[in-house]
């Protein structure tokens, strides 16, 4: 495997794999979400105007109702096994746990690149290529940088569905531009994609707002269930498969933590939620410790302020080993900031 480290010699790569690829197909994290996924679509619509046509490939199981307002035209293959591509692009994802079974795609396809801006993991994905540059707030800010000159010789319609696409990436992984890695350049690619033509209040209420009542209501079960921890530092929220199943929803139905960041004196946000039986998935948040490296504990990681794993056992035990790693990982807080 070869590490990339700048934007030019990425898209040389990757448009040295397209020139001589049958096939090609781009995929993401499991539970897609608004970078991974959007991102997936930017970049097949840019191949597109290449000539190349390319699958995005999701799980059977995956929830994409949110993102139909930005998939108009899209080529989604549901994974199957036995499935070959021979060029494979996955973005948004540089961890074995976040691929599940398709994996098996980057075992047998022949010219692999993985573009990503999670912190590496020891999970890392074999590939032949792979770009990672934590610096960046979402991987659509990654695709911008690459074809900034093909988006702006494009028809107007097109550089819509792209700055769309684009722009969800950048309010997903900012939420909305509240999170800490907001930052002046975030923020330009906001004003260049504002100047393509999208709209940022229909977007964010396309995207952040349109929840159902089925939704809501879970999210308020989840809520009244909240429980602090080391004097109100620590937030705990879980959710049980039981309130998912009342409220007709599946697992990965709504963004919990969304909805309490921010809260007073609140320096961390855990959100456990059962998945089966005896597995958990679990979601950190916090502005002042780094939750990666707690995530990474577990097997799982993301970024220093929003992360992620995979916790299987005892509910009692889990969560009593979850809320004693958080409360020293406050005890070393403020010098972990
Ligand atoms: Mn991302």
């Amino acid at each position: 495997m070869k590490n990339l480290n700048n934007i030019q010699e990425l898209k040389d790569i990757l448009n040295g794999f397209l020139n001589a690829s049958k096939s090609v197909a781009i995929m993401t994290h499991t539970e897609p979400d608004g970078d991974g996924f959007c991102a997936s679509l930017a970049l097949q619509r840019l191949l597109s105007y290449q000539g190349i046509d390319s699958e995005i490939i999701i799980d059977a199981d995956s929830q994409l109702e949110r993102f139909k307002f930005l998939m108009e035209g899209a080529k989604l293959s549901i994974f199957e096994s036995g499935n070959y591509y021979e060029t494979l692009i996955v973005l948004d994802c540089n961890s074995y746990t976040l691929l599940g079974n398709r994996d098996e795609l980057l075992r047998t396809a022949r010219k692999r690149l993985v573009i990503d801006h999670h912190i590496p993991t020891d999970k890392e994905l074999d590939s032949d290529y792979t770009f990672v540059d934590i610096t960046e707030v979402c991987t659509g800010s990654i695709i911008y940088k690459m074809f900034k000159s093909e988006i702006n010789n494009l028809p107007p319609a097109e550089q819509r569905f792209i700055a769309n696409n684009l722009y969800i990436t950048l309010i997903n992984d900012t939420n909305n531009f509240t999170n800490s890695n907001t930052d002046a350049k975030s923020l330009s690619l906001a004003a260049e994609l504002v100047d393509l033509g999208i709209v940022p209040s229909d977007l964010y209420k396309a995207f952040f707002l349109n929840n159902t009542t089925s939704q809501m209501k879970y999210l308020g079960e989840v809520l009244s269930g909240m429980e602090l921890y080391n004097e109100g530092q620590i937030l705990f929220l879980y959710s049980s498969l039981d309130m998912q199943k009342r409220n007709h929803l599946s697992t990965n139905a709504i963004s919990v933590p969304r909805f309490v960041q921010g809260i007073k004196g609140v320096e961390v946000i855990a959100f456990l939620r059962q998945d089966d039986k005896e597995a958990y998935n679990l979601s950190l948040r916090s502005d002042t410790v780094d939750v990666n490296a707690i995530a990474v504990s577990y097997g799982g990681g993301g970024h220093r302020s929003a992360s992620g794993a995979m916790l299987y056992g005892e509910l009692e035990e889990l969560k009593s080993d979850l809320i004693s790693k958080l409360k020293q990982a406050l005890t070393e807080f403020p010098n972990n900031v």
